[in-house]
């Protein structure tokens, strides 16, 4: 219906601006021949001077319809209306329209199509609907007294409020209530009872998670990429750090961050670091490496305060020495603070034997420089987000800043992590950052990469 008011409107817009005379053949055409309509014409100020039921005649818009005496409308107006000049037994729907020359077209519409389809969505039941468009006229389904109001909604066309009202009569609604309980009821138990089993096996295939980690190592799942770092001014690769990588048997690689917490928290990050130091071992073994080469191995707070500690990192170190390698632990500062005076003397410990102690993603925990100084510490890892400040500050980076001039002045090695543009690698190798690791340079190689990226003519 609305389609088809539109259409006659479209059409008579293409005719707007002539005269009443030279268009009025046109009128009657299109008034004549579209369904459902009753008559179609154009307004000037609430005077319909054409139209094609009363030719060039000029009659109040209100002859029409008694409601309708406004002089001028709103870009659109649709209205329902109780009945027109015409036809006075049955209800009518009227678009108004402006036109390209200021006045209003309109076409008058028989409500007898949304009559129909009201009756036939409310055929077999026994309820009604009344429609009332732009505060006008309710037009009723078949007989539709002592109706309430359900429902109001505005037409997103013409911003005109739309009213639907229902009326369902007592039996309908236990019938509908019946329905509910018997059969909508039972069906929402039973889904929720699936929903729920659903859930605990997600529940359990997280308690699964620390045997999933048991059950890699001994599958062979896990290996190891190393990020190398390199050294700001020669540009030479002088170390890298070993990360840990978990591929399942489907081709899934589950992230570090997932299982490396799982690890943690389930008491199982002590193995899987041990089978971690397996693993770089055995890679170890295949590469040619240049002296005083350095690799990092992250260590979790609770391995370090775990017995077995000092004696897991001295085997690794003995074998990475034998072949000229330097360990490097990297601790988070959150395991520097747990037990002071213990983890002081470990590191002291472990340092005699060659071990060089980095501190890891700097400045996200709670150290202050000032307490390390007192640490038995060799390097400083920045985190990435003071790196990231470089780029995004506008050449401000009092933080970072600070942290580079304290650091130097303890005498610690500086690494940079995360260094990903040019402008950032200019900005450190100004600052005299002695170290840098980031994807600007490398990403985390496999082991036969590293090599080759160590031997150049391997490759
Ligand atoms: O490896 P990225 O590539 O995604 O590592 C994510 C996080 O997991 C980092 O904080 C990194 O330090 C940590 N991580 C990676 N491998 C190991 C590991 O072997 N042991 C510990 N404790 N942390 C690791
Ligand atoms: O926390 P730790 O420093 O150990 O973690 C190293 C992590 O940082 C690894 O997950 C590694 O993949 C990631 N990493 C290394 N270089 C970059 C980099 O340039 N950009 C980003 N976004 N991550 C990096
Ligand atoms: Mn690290």
């Amino acid at each position: 219906m609305q389609n088809t008011a539109f259409d006659v409107l479209s059409q008579l817009d293409k005719l707007a601006g002539n005269s009443c005379h030279d268009v009025l053949p046109e009128i009657m055409k299109i008034g004549g021949l579209a369904s459902y309509v009753r008559s179609v014409g154009f307004i000037e100020n609430g005077i319909v001077y054409c139209s094609s039921i009363s030719g060039d005649k000029k009659i109040p818009l209100s002859d029409i319809n008694k409601e309708l005496t406004e002089v001028s409308f709103n870009d659109y107006t649709i209205r329902s209306l109780e009945n027109t000049i015409g036809v006075k037994t049955r209800p009518a729907i009227i678009y108004i329209q402006k036109t390209k020359n200021k006045r209003n077209s309109f076409v008058v519409l028989d409500s007898q199509y949304l009559v129909d389809v009201m009756d036939s969505i409310t055929e077999n039941n026994n309820y009604h609907i009344a429609v009332s468009i732009g505060n006008g006229y309710q037009i009723n389904s078949h007989d539709s007294s002592n109706m309430k109001v359900e429902y109001d909604g505005i037409n997103q066309i013409d911003n005109e409020l739309i009213r639907i009202t229902t009326n369902t009569p007592l039996l309908d609604i236990v019938s509908y209530l019946l329905l509910n309980i018997l059969i909508c009821i039972p069906i929402s138990l039973i889904f929720s009872y699936f929903l729920t089993k659903f859930i605990s096996r997600l529940e359990n295939r997280k308690m699964s998670l620390p045997k999933e980690i048991e059950k890699g190592i001994l599958d062979n799942e896990f290996y190891v990429k190393y990020q190398p770092v390199f050294n700001t001014n020669t540009g030479v690769c002088t170390g890298a750090e070993a990360l840990l990588r978990w591929k399942r048997p489907d081709g899934r690689n589950i992230s570090p961050d997932i299982f490396i917490k799982a690890a943690e928290d389930d008491g199982k990050i002590v193995e899987l670091t041990q089978h971690l130091f397996e693993l770089v071992k055995k890679d170890v073994m295949s590469w040619t490496l240049p002296k005083d080469f350095h690799l990092g191995v992250n260590i979790s707070p609770s391995h370090m305060s775990s017995n077995g500690f000092v004696k897991d990192i001295l085997i690794l170190n003995k074998f990475l020495a034998r072949r000229g390698i330097k360990t490097i632990i990297e601790i988070t500062e959150r395991s520097t603070i747990s037990d002071n005076d213990k983890t002081k003397e470990i590191l002291i410990y472990l340092r005699k034997k060659g071990v060089v102690i980095a501190i890891d993603d700097f400045g996200t925990g709670y150290c202050s420089l000032a307490y390390l100084e007192n640490f038995p510490v060799d390097y400083l890892k920045i985190d990435k987000s003071f790196i990231d400040t470089i780029e995004t500050s506008n050449g401000g980076t009092p933080i970072l800043d600070m942290i580079i001039s304290l650091a130097k002045q303890i005498d610690l090695e500086i690494v940079a992590e995360g260094v990903e543009t040019e402008y950032q690698f200019k900005y450190l190798k100004y600052s005299e950052v002695h170290y840098l690791q980031g994807y600007y340079f490398s990403p985390p190689l496999d082991k036969i990469e590293l090599n080759s990226l160590i031997n150049p003519e391997c490759m």
